[in-house]
């Protein structure tokens, strides 16, 4: 099976409480690869970009304003089924309904502040490594 990329990012929830390390632990004992990796601050212009897509949604004002509230952990991973995977680690939107040993729901504080994002399709992982990856900065 190809191996496959996906974009995640740990949110200002989590880079706001040092877990960082702890999050990359979880990704990487699931089977993922961290190809890249950078920390930044995203403007709030930035963060209504990347969250386009829920625009109309009663949540995207607040939802954009926390994405910008402090840095986030910008990552590319890499592995068979990787959108597919990271989504399993990573849990339900909602921490308090999310599995077991998930990182949402070990570590998510409310449905906003779920501590991780994930690509939930191909198609969006492609627009979502190029929204914040040159390719050279990839490195598999
Ligand atoms: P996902 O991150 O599990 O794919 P989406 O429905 O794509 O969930 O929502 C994007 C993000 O918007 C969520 O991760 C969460 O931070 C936020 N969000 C989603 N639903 C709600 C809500 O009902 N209230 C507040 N924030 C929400
Ligand atoms: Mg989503």
């Amino acid at each position: 099976m190809p191996l496959e990329r996906t974009l995640s990012i740990i949110k200002p929830d989590a880079t706001k409480r040092n877990i960082t390390g702890k999050i990359n632990a979880k990704l990487e004992e699931a089977g993922l690869r961290i190809v890249a990796q950078k920390r930044i601050r995203m403007t709030k212009a930035q963060a209504e970009g990347f969250y386009a897509v829920h625009e109309a949604r009663p949540f995207f004002n607040d939802l954009c304003n926390a994405m910008s509230s402090a840095p986030v952990v910008v990552q590319v991973l890499e592995s068979e089924n990787a959108i597919a995977k990271n989504r399993e680690i990573m849990g339900s939107t909602n921490p308090a309904t999310a599995d077991a040993g998930t990182i949402r729901k070990e570590f998510g504080v409310n449905i906003q502040d779920n501590s991780v994002h994930g690509s939930d399709s191909l198609e969006n992982a492609k627009i979502e490594i190029a929204y914040f990856f040159r390719p050279e900065e990839i490195v598999g």
